[in-house]
């Protein structure tokens, strides 16, 4: 019988550790399944056996929650948007949201579609309001109403002061009979870091970091200088996890310490996708510029107390921020000026307790290893609401949001 186990979403789906992989063999497939290749549903998809079970706009809605999901780390800083169109129970086309600045999930939905004469008697289903207004691409709902296409079915209204429910509106005046609503905290959760951005005007905050049995970071810094080598806490399984989070997000933050200790690249070597773009506090400018994060492997932004150095180097901006002063608000305002939805935090201590005093952060992701350490840089404290607790190996991993 097969037991299925509550996987962290940013895992399912890819190799890492896909459940259905792990119990497909071991269940009787029913019958629907040959009815699932006509309907065009990924066997991924159908691999729940409650399938028949939920009802049938929720089960559509989650199709578009996981076509969504494939534009994670591409269409920032737009949102990550899933679209189906359903004629006569069956799926007749599918989309997702292009890299930034390309169609968006309808367009995409409504290309795919091979029968376009289909569509005045179809159902869209999109899990995000579709947009009214004409950005770097044309409205969303001027094309649902040119096709016919009668029934709009929408997990969540758009945030986005430009759309929020002028989308809707369009859409019924022209007489397409609308549901909002269908999953509607799952539509939200998908895009957290975008509703933040837009409703908060902040980007989404992820703090991240490994420690000891014993609560610590990293040894000494004196110990550290007598054996440089890299320091690590956790098992490779949890660093390529860490790879894969880096091309999730846009930026990847870390303070002047960390750099100089570790010297890291602060890319995604382990994982397929894009790196983020490189926040680094340096107050003094002390980072040499033999560093790695001078590589030019990835964008850096250096945010400094000090002038803007006058010798450039490709890649690399800087912005000046006043250090004599709280510099997370500062730092948060800068990277939503620039269009950053979300940031993850990667260190050191100093910089992670001073987003936890100020509560300037969403999620918390803290690895803790098998070892201990007795003595070195102390991790930080924090409290919130466990939303996941598993263990890779040895490592156990939580995850934790903000209360
Ligand atoms: C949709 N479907 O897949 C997405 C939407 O500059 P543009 O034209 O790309 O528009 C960006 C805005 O469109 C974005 O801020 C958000 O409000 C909405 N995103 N809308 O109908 C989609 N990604
Ligand atoms: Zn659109």
């Amino acid at each position: 019988m097969c037991q299925y186990v509550s996987v962290p979403s940013f895992i399912q789906h890819r190799h890492l550790w896909n459940p259905y992989e792990r119990c497909k063999k071991s269940i009787q497939w029913p019958p629907i399944l040959s009815w699932a290749g006509h309907m065009n549903i990924s066997q991924e998809f159908m691999g729940n056996p409650y399938f028949c079970l939920v009802k049938i706009q929720e089960k559509y809605m989650s199709r578009c929650l996981q076509l969504a999901k494939n534009a994670r780390g591409t269409a920032a800083p737009n949102p990550v948007v899933g679209c189906v169109v359903v004629h006569n129970k069956m799926v007749i086309g599918e989309g997702y949201t292009s890299p930034f600045g390309g169609p968006h999930a309808e367009v995409n939905a409504i290309r795919s579609v091979a029968d376009k004469s289909k569509l005045p008697e179809s159902t869209l289903y999109v899990s995000l309001e579709p947009c009214s207004h004409h950005g770097k691409t044309p409205p969303c709902s001027d094309l649902i109403i040119s096709h016919e296409i009668p029934r709009v079915v929408i997990g969540i209204k758009d945030p986005n002061e430009l759309v929020s429910g002028n989308g809707i509106k369009k859409l019924e005046k022209a007489g397409c009979n609308i549901k909002v609503g269908v999953l509607e905290d799952k539509c939200k959760a998908i895009n957290r870091d975008f509703f933040m951005y837009q409703q908060h005007k902040r980007p989404y905050i992820i703090l991240k970091w490994a420690q000891t049995i014993d609560g610590f970071m990293a040894p000494d810094p004196g110990l550290r200088k007598e054996n440089p080598a890299p320091f690590w806490i956790t098992n490779p399984r949890s660093r390529q996890l860490v790879h894969k989070w880096r091309t999730e997000e846009q930026a990847i933050l870390a303070g002047t310490n960390t750099i100089l200790e570790d010297n890291p690249s602060l890319t995604a070597r382990q994982w397929h996708g894009k790196s983020p773009m490189r926040v680094i506090l340096d107050q003094k400018l002390r980072i040499p510029q033999s560093y790695k994060i001078f590589d030019q492997s990835s964008p850096t932004l250096i945010l400094t107390g000090m002038e803007k150095p006058s010798e450039k180097i490709s890649g690399v901006k800087y912005e000046t921020l006043d250090f004599t002063t709280d510099i997370t608000s500062q730092v948060s305002r800068i990277l939503w000026e620039r269009q950053i939805l979300s940031v993850i935090v990667e260190g050191g201590a100093k910089t992670l307790k001073s987003f936890i005093s100020l509560g300037l952060w969403d999620e918390a992701r803290i690895f803790t290893g098998s070892e201990t350490l007795n003595a070195g840089i102390k991790a930080p404290h924090i409290t919130g609401t466990i939303k996941e607790e598993y263990f890779i190996d040895a490592d156990a991993l939580k995850i934790i949001y903000r209360d």
